[in-house]
C-alpha cells in the first residue's frame, strides 16, 4: 500500500502586502493543479511564462502574472512546485488564495514548512537550514558572509569528512578485533586507527575554538555602558548612536530602564546598552534600575565603565563580569587639558581613556577600541556557528579523547564503540541521523512562506 500523500501547501513567500510584486509558492503532489484551476496551462519546466489568472467560478480575470513550474524532484522542496509572481495587492493575493484553498488536498503552509520539506527530501542538510535562517536574518556584512559560508556547506562538508574518516578508523579497529580473535593483533592496524583519531580530535578542537566567535557574530557583540550617576553614560550613548535616544539631564538617576541601540561596526553587529547610574538610593524605581544595570553589565561582552574625569576617587567597576574598560568622561572640564591632568589627578588612572562627548575629544580612540573588538569577531568565517552544532562536535571530540585514553588498556571493542558514537554525532550535525529530535527547535524562528 502507498503511504498517504502529503498535502499540497501554499503561502505568500515575498514580504508584506501591499508590494510591487508578490510571490505565491505552492508545493506538493498536486501543485500543478494550482495553475490549472487558475485557468493556466503548465509552463515548460523552469521557464517563466505569462499567466492570466482567472477565478474558476466566475471566469473573471484576477491578474496578469508570471508563472514557473518546477516538477519534482528538481525543485526547491524536492516536490512539484509552482511559483506565481503577481501584483502585490492584498485583494489580488486574497483572490488567488481563495481559489487555492478550495482545491482538494490544498492548505496554507505552516511557518518554515517549505524548508522543512526540502530538508526531509534531502535538498538541504540541517546546517544549510540553519544558515538559511541566518542569511535571512543577517543585518551586517560579516553576518552575511558567515551565513553564506555555512549555507554553501562549510561545516556540512567537514562533518561528512570527519564521519567518513571515523568510519575508516572504525573498520581498522574492527579488523584489529578480528585478528585479536586469532590471537595475533597486527600493531599497525591499531596504530593507524589511533593516529586518525588523534588527528580528527585536533581538528575538532580547532573548530570548537572559533565556535564562540561564530555564535557571537550571529547574536551581536554586547557593550554595556555603566558607571556612577551623572557620569555621562546617556550622553555617550547618544553620541555613538548619532541621535537623541536617551534622556540627558544633570539630575542624578535620570536613566532607569536599560536603553539599547544597535550599531554596525566594521560589519559586526554591536548592541550598546545604556544603564541606570549606580549609587546609594532608597527610591524603589532606581533600586530596580540599578539591579538591571548590574545584570546587563554582568552579561555584556564588554563594559565601558564611565567615571567623571574630575572624580578623584572613582569607584571601580563591579567585579564578577567580563572585561571592562574605564573611560574618564567630560575631559573638556579639566582646566589644564587632558594630558597634564591625567597625571595630576592620580597616577593610577593615567592609563585610562579620556573622552569628552561634548567636544569629541577621545571619541575616535574609543571607537577604534570598539572596532578592534568587533573586528576580532569578523575574521575568517567560523565553522561552528550554532550551539546545536557545537554540542554535537564537542560530544564527538570527547568520545575521541576518551577513545585515545582507552587505548592504553588495549580494549579495541570499547574504542570501536566510542568511534561509532562519534560518527553518529557527526551524522547529527548534518541531520543524517536523529533529525526528528531537533526539527522543532531548528524551525522555531522560521516564518510562513519560507
Ligand atoms: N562638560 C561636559 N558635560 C557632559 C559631558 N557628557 C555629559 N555631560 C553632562 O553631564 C550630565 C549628566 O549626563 P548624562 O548623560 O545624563 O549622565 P548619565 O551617566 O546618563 O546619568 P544617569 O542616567 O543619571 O546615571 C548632563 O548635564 C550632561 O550634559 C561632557 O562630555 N562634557
Ligand atoms: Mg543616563
Amino acid at each position: 500500500m502507498n503511504a498517504p500523500k502529503a498535502d499540497t501547501i501554499y503561502a505568500l513567500s515575498s514580504g508584506r502586502l501591499p508590494s510591487a510584486i508578490a510571490v505565491v509558492r505552492v508545493s506538493g503532489p498536486r501543485a500543478g493543479q494550482a495553475l490549472k484551476m487558475l485557468g493556466c496551462k503548465l509552463p515548460e519546466p523552469r521557464r517563466a511564462a505569462h499567466a492570466v489568472l482567472r477565478d474558476p467560478a466566475s471566469g473573471e480575470i484576477i491578474d496578469d502574472a508570471l508563472a514557473f513550474w518546477f516538477p519534482a524532484p528538481k525543485s526547491e522542496t524536492g516536490e512539484d512546485v509552482v511559483e506565481i509572481q503577481m501584483h502585490g495587492g492584498r485583494a489580488l493575493v486574497a483572490a488567488v488564495f481563495q481559489v487555492l484553498g478550495n482545491i482538494e488536498g490544498f492548505r496554507p503552509a505552516e511557518a518554515g514548512e517549505f524548508t522543512r520539506r526540502a530538508l526531509l527530501n534531502g535538498k538541504l542538510d540541517l546546517t544549510a537550514v540553519e544558515a538559511l535562517g541566518d542569511l535571512i536574518a543577517a543585518e551586517t556584512e560579516a553576518q552575511r558572509r558567515q551565513a553564506l559560508h555555512q549555507f554553501r556547506g562549510a561545516l556540512a562538508k567537514q562533518a561528512d569528512d570527519w564521519r567518513e574518516r571515523l568510519l575508516d578508523a572504525l573498520s581498522l579497529m574492527e579488523a584489529a578485533i578480528d585478528f585479536s580473535d586469532e590471537g595475533d593483533v597486527p600493531e599497525n592496524l591499531h596504530a593507524s586507527a589511533v593516529q586518525v583519531i588523534g588527528e580528527i580530535a585536533g581538528e575538532m578542537d580547532a573548530a570548537l575554538a572559533s565556535a564562540h566567535r561564530g555564535e557571537k557574530l550571529r547574536e551581536g557583540f554586547v557593550v554595556a555602558i555603566a558607571g556612577p550617576v551623572n557620569a555621562g553614560k546617556s550622553t555617550l550613548l547618544n553620541a555613538l548612536a548619532k541621535r537623541d535616544v536617551a534622556i540627558v539631564t544633570d539630575i542624578p538617576g535620570t536613566t532607569r530602564d536599560p536603553i539599547e541601540v544597535a550599531l554596525d561596526l566594521k560589519g559586526v553587529p554591536v548592541l550598546l546598552v545604556d544603564t541606570a547610574g549606580i549609587h546609594e538610593t532608597r527610591d524603589p524605581v532606581e533600586v530596580e534600575g540599578i539591579r538591571r544595570a548590574l545584570a546587563r553589565a554582568h552579561a555584556a561582552d564588554l563594559v565601558l565603565w564611565l567615571v567623571d574625569a574630575e572624580d578623584r576617587y572613582p569607584p571601580k567597576p563591579p567585579a564578577g563580569h567580563g572585561r571592562s574598560i574605564t573611560v574618564r568622561t567630560k575631559a573638556d572640564r579639566l582646566a589644564t587639558g587632558i594630558q597634564s591632568d591625567a597625571s595630576v589627578i592620580s597616577s593610577e588612572i593615567s592609563g585610562a581613556l579620556f573622552i569628552s562627548a561634548h567636544t569629541g575629544a577621545g571619541m575616535e580612540q574609543l571607537l577604534e577600541i570598539l572596532a578592534r573588538e568587533a573586528e576580532a569577531l569578523a575574521g575568517e568565517p567560523a565553522l561552528v556557528t550554532h550551539a546545536r552544532q557545537r554540542h554535537a562536535v564537542s560530544d564527538a571530540r570527547d568520545r575521541l579523547r576518551s577513545a585515545l585514553q582507552i587505548r592504553s588498556s588495549g580494549a579495541e571493542e570499547l574504542i570501536a564503540e566510542e568511534l561509532r558514537l562519534a560518527a553518529r554525532a557527526m551524522g547529527r550535525v548534518t541531520g543524517r541521523v536523529d533529525v526528528e529530535e531537533v526539527l522543532d527547535r531548528v524551525f522555531k524562528n522560521f516564518c510562513i512562506g519560507k
